[in-house]
């Protein structure tokens, strides 16, 4: 090193830090805002496993208005004396050395190795400056870190505190070199993990702070995830009063279930492993299915709701109107599966199950009527899967060229390669007419759709069966639907709504995002679906026609043009007036329109948007109709 700013330093630990600003999207997946907020996260993860290890009640994070942030906690504080294997500190070694943050401690439910987990070291290498503020054993300890992670002030004592106060203090701000997408912090997307959090640790009081508008909200949830079901079924309507929860430990492995059956009949199960979302699911899920099936039956049979000569229920009878949270804190969680977001350790399963078996069958017993409303609505889902299997044949495509049951509507297109086909659902059939004849009939099927959606957050799947449109779109997909559905077998990678841009537009629009969240979510995941853009107004001055999206681009489109061309601005008509040439110009053509990409940021946030703009309940959706008022234009997610 030839800066000598920075005074004697250690050339492998450089080295080391050096490697994750060459390659930062190894460490942290992206430099985009997802990875300027998992800084966030890996300073807040030591908190929570000093919370875990119980010596931690209290973290405060706050975003300061030079768009640093500040994470505090009382813990024991990171341990000050020198470390044996580095000869340095040892927050200066958690800091610098690669990897160190989870090997020192042992025992704890660490998550390293993991998804997230790789540790304070990449925060300090992906910063231009760290602070490290430490209380214990009545002194303030400090160290600075700048640039990527070079010791600019070492371990020093800076002060004196009250012997009991102890805890640990982090202020940090991204390197812009690194970030360079963006470097500030959204308050709304730290709030959705920081009351997530809040949830899975119950007793865990967080604050989060906006010191760029004073904003201040603190997060503590005494019943923890029994208060996540709560506030999940907010817009549902429970069959019954209380929140069913499990809680036990067996060898170290501690699971915590909570459940709730509501009048629809979704299933909603969100499961955690050491505080982490597991999506894929896992042995924890799979242990407490099991045990849920099981139960329901022997109690069933055993209140004589079922005959002993009679099928019995299966597992997505049972979990039909369910919503269920499981998390499991293990301490060398093994992650398997596509995304790594599914648990693979097997011992797990027989101990989520016991841990759930013995408390949910003492409560079917000492809450008889609770149990009579589950084992009836499981009853009625079985019958309801006997009959949509029924409804499901007809949905069923006899060869790839038997238009018939379209009953004429969709106009397929002649390639047969997934990976090249788009389908358009056209709102009415004028809309309908001119994209037909305006589309590119090789890669562009049609669908018009003419009748409303059914809207599915109400209606089970035979009835959701039952409604034309959604079977036309079933059958168009080619996936088939519930336990039949395989995303390989999508005709069309491109599935674009078109609708207008007015009230009727997008409600049909979230009526048939509604469907595709709860009937084909993973062709979502995968990104499958879009929403067309049509615009909203057309400008021409001289030979050159411009469209443009919203006033905002008409208004700097405007500002852009020399103020002596004269042009002529017009609003544009509703998808159903414009002819088949507008059509294809403005919303159509693959190389003029423009496609949003629908995606699910969080599954569990959309699910509680969905549930509230379409669920039963009026209350819920009217407030948050007023909150979001204003940000209509992002509500799509
Ligand atoms: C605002 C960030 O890092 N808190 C924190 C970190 C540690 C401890 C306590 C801690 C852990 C252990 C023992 C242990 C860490 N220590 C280490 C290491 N807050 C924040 N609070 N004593 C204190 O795990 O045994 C890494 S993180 F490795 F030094 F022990």
């Amino acid at each position: 090193m030839n800066d000598n700013n920075y005074g004697v330093e250690n050339i492998q630990v450089l080295e080391g830090l050096e490697a994750v600003r060459k390659r930062p999207g190894m460490y942290i997946g992206t430099t985009s805002s997802r990875g300027l907020h998992h800084l966030v996260w890996e300073i807040v993860d030591n908190s929570i496993d000093e919370a875990l290890a119980g010596y931690c009640d209290d973290i405060e994070i706050i975003i300061n208005k030079d768009n640093s942030v500040t994470v505090k906690d009382d813990g024991r504080g990171i341990p000050t004396g020198i470390h044996p294997k580095t000869g340095l500190s040892t927050v200066e070694t958690v800091y610098t050395v690669l990897h160190a943050g989870g090997k020192f401690g042992g025992g704890g439910y660490k998550v390293s190795g993991g998804l997230h987990g790789v540790g304070a070291s990449v925060v300090n290498a992906l910063s231009s400056f760290v602070e490290v503020t430490i209380y214990q054993n009545g002194k303030v300890h400090f160290i600075k870190f700048e640039k990527g992670g070079h010791t600019v002030e070492p371990l020093k004592v800076i002060g004196e505190c009250e012997i009991e106060r102890t805890g640990t203090t982090v202020r940090f701000k991204p390197d812009p070199e690194i970030f360079k997408e963006t470097t500030i912090f959204d308050y709304d997307v730290l709030k959705q993990r920081v009351r997530e959090l809040a949830f899975l640790n119950k007793g865990l009081r967080i604050i989060l702070c906006d010191d760029r508008e004073d904003k201040k909200e603190e997060f503590l949830y005494n019943g923890g995830i029994k208060e996540y079901i709560q506030l999940l079924n907010m817009s549902k309507s429970p069959i019954h009063e209380e929140i069913i929860y499990s809680e036990g430990s067996e060898d170290g492995v501690s699971i915590e279930v909570a459940l709730q059956y509501n009048e629809s009949y979704n299933t909603s199960i969100y499961s955690f492993v050491n505080n982490i979302n597991t999506p894929e699911g896992g042995t924890h899920e799979d242990g407490v299915k099991l045990a849920l099936t099981k139960i329901i039956n022997s109690y069933a049979k055993k209140a004589k709701f079922i005959k002993e000569n009679e099928d019995g229920l299966m597992g997505e009878d049972v979990r039909e109107g369910l919503t269920m949270i499981i998390s499991a804190k293990v301490p060398e969680p093994q992650f398997e599966g596509q995304t790594k977001t599914k648990l693979g350790n097997s011992e797990v399963r027989k101990i989520a199950n016991n841990v759930f078996s013995s408390s949910f069958e003492r409560f079917l017993m000492e809450n008889p009527d609770s149990a009579k409303v589950i084992v009836d609505k499981s009853l009625t889902a079985a019958r309801a899967r006997v009959a949509a299997k029924k409804a499901r044949e007809l949905t069923r495509r006899k060869s790839d060229l038997d238009v018939v049951n379209f009953g004429g509507k969709l106009v397929d297109c002649k390639e047969k390669d997934p990976t090249v086909c788009e389908i358009f659902l056209v709102e009415g059939d004028s809309a309908g007419g001119s994209a037909i004849k305006g589309r590119n009939s090789m890669t562009q099927a049609i669908l018009p759709l003419r009748g409303k959606i059914l809207n599915v957050e109400k209606a089970r799947l035979d009835k959701a069966l039952g409604n034309e449109e959604i079977r036309t779109i079933i059958t168009a997909f080619g996936t088939g639907i519930g336990s039949e559905f395989d995303l390989s077998k999508l005709r069309y990678h491109k599935i674009i709504i078109m609708t207008d841009a007015d009230v009727d537009g997008s409600h049909i629009r979230v009526l048939l995002l509604t469907l595709f969240y709860r009937f084909f979510r993973p062709i979502v995941e995968a990104g499958h679906v879009y929403a067309a853009q049509p615009p909203l107004f057309c400008i021409k001055h001289g030979k050159t026609i411009k469209y443009v999206l919203n006033e905002e681009e008409r208004d700097s489109y405007l500002a852009s043009l020399n103020p002596n061309v004269k042009y002529d601005i017009s609003r544009m008509k509703g998808l159903g007036e414009m002819d088949a040439d507008e059509l294809n110009d403005t919303t159509m053509d693959i190389d003029k329109r423009i496609l949003r990409k629908i995606t699910i940021e969080d599954i569990m946030a959309a699910d509680e948007v969905f549930s509230k703009l379409m669920g039963e309940e009026v209350e819920p959706r009217r407030r948050f109709i007023e909150e979001n008022a204003g940000y209509a234009i992002n509500l799509d997610i």
